[in-house]
């Protein structure tokens, strides 16, 4: 199972969202810190909306094996930069809450991700549990393990340690 962290403004619904793939009720809680020995871990919004806070996602990022944005479908405004995902060492997701709101609008959002350099979106409703089941099978894989030599051997080809090898190429016998 891959240790998914979540980062975005406040209410985007990071806690629903952790409640949400624990089988929880959802319930309001305030997410004052950040635990990293949960399968989830959930970021306060403030992290996202300040500019000097913002650094400690990257260092957070590195507790997990996938990053996501989380936004709300009916996000007036955009916190994440074009390319983030520069910084970011870890396969970088995207997953788009409240797909019920009146004022949803889902395709502005998902360009927003696609422009941060998210692999893979994901729409849920929280509410419903609407799209957590496909989330869930993403997250069920295990991330790959690899040896010290195996991820040298994918650096040097110019590849990230999750992207698969190139047909064709195996890794080096020894
Ligand atoms: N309609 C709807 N409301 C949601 C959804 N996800 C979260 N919420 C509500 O949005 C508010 C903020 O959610 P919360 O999870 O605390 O956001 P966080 O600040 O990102 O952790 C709460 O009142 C949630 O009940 C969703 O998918 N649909
Ligand atoms: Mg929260």
């Amino acid at each position: 199972m891959k240790k998914l962290f979540l980062m975005g403004r406040s209410e985007a619904g990071k806690t629903s969202l952790t409640q949400a793939l624990k089988g929880e009720e959802l319930h309001y809680v305030k997410t004052q810190y950040t635990v990293t020995k949960d399968d989830t871990i959930d970021s306060p919004g403030e992290y996202a909306e300040s500019k000097r806070f913002s650094v400690g996602l990257a260092c957070f990022s590195f507790e997990a094996d996938v990053v996501a944005i989380v936004q709300a479908a009916d996000e007036p405004y955009n916190l994440f930069s074009p390319s983030l995902r520069s910084f970011i060492l870890r396969p970088l997701i995207g997953i788009i809450t409240k797909t019920d709101s009146p004022y949803a609008n889902v395709p502005m959002v998902k360009q927003w991700l696609m422009n941060a350099g998210c692999d893979r979106i994901f729409l849920v409703n929280n509410v419903t549990r609407e799209g957590i089941d496909e989330l869930m099978e993403y997250l069920a894989e295990d991330p790959a393990q690899l040896t010290l030599e195996q991820a040298k051997f994918k650096q040097s080809l110019g590849l990230n340690e999750w992207d698969p090898l190139p047909e064709g190429i195996d890794y080096p016998a020894g």
